[in-house]
């Protein structure tokens, strides 16, 4: 399983599935917009989150839930590179969750060691020259467009198909624009342009994105397939806040289908999840 996970240059080795805690803050984030949204506050949450076992912690300041409006620049280095700084400087391992190039500069001179692009660069032009100018790992996930239409292109006549090839483009052009393929980790972008049936299939289907041949993030928590599958009989689906159990279960089966990370709003179960798929890994050669 290790081969399949892969590794990404800049990064350690870890021997299971590494765990991304995530901190956004944000007023209006989908799952906990508002209650980690000063730097005080998103600072004790992201040590909280590595202690709690996070390897790595995302530090957003930009809502991408399905409908969301951008936040200007200044606001958002205003919101971000305070919770990086701090949370580097108490040596947290820090990414940065942004489709900015300016922020992405400087939470990495803030410490940042990843920089998480859910456009993967089509955002803003300058984001690849400036990730390869800062030689840290980047991630490209499978994006159609921003949030606030982006509902309105879950069209797939084959979504594993698609997402693979849109993401085999993007990762060609990432490094057509100067960005080491060793420092590439990719991302199916669950609920990003997709719909609960979309998010399903390309859970089922992680080996084919695997076969892209870069590790893979997956970014589960609490999303609206989850609230789906979990709904009552009259469909309706439970609160964000209620679908920890139900990430645990996917960074579970996540980890055990050779993802390299997976990124969850709270860390603790699925840090013990992925220690049992390793556990279960290890085994898999006994009698
Ligand atoms: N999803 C969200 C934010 N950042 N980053 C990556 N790499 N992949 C994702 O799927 C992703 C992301 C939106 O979710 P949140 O508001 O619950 O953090």
């Amino acid at each position: 399983m290790s081969t399949l996970r892969g590794r990404v240059a800049g990064l350690p080795e870890w021997d299971r599935c590494a765990v991304m805690g995530v901190v956004n803050v944000t007023p209006d984030s989908f799952s906990d917009g508002g209650r980690w949204f000063d730097t005080g506050t998103a600072v004790k949450r992201g040590l909280a989150l590595a202690e709690a076992g996070a390897d790595l912690v995302d530090v957003g300041g930009e809502s991408t839930r399905p409908g969301a409006l951008r936040v200007d620049e200044a606001e958002e280095l205003r919101r971000v590179v305070p919770v990086v700084r701090a949370l580097a400087a108490e040596g947290a391992r820090v990414s940065v969750d942004t489709m900015r190039a300016s922020v992405a500069e400087r939470a990495v001179e803030a410490g940042a060691v990843l920089v998480n692009d859910v456009s993967g660069g089509l955002a803003d032009p300058a984001m690849v020259p400036a990730v390869a100018a800062a030689g840290v790992p980047f991630v490209v996930m499978h994006w159609r467009g921003f949030s606030r239409d982006m509902n309105s292109r879950a069209r797939y006549d084959d979504v594993v198909a698609e997402v693979r090839e849109e993401l085999r483009r993007r990762m060609d052009a990432v490094v057509a624009g100067g960005i080491a393929p060793e420092r590439i980790v990719i991302d199916p972008g669950l609920g990003f342009a997709k719909d609960a049936e979309h998010d399903l299939s390309l859970l089922a289907h992680l080996g084919a994105l695997r076969e892209l041949g870069r590790p893979l993030l997956v970014a589960a928590s609490r999303k609206r397939f989850l609230g789906r599958v979990l709904a009552d009989a009259d469909g309706s689906p439970p609160p964000a806040r209620e679908r920890d159990a139900a990430t645990a279960a996917v960074s579970a089966l996540a980890a055990r289908e050779g993802a390299w990370a997976v990124r969850v709003h709270e860390v603790r179960a699925t840090a013990d999840a992925v220690r049992v798929a390793r556990a279960i890994e290890g085994a898999e050669g006994a009698e």
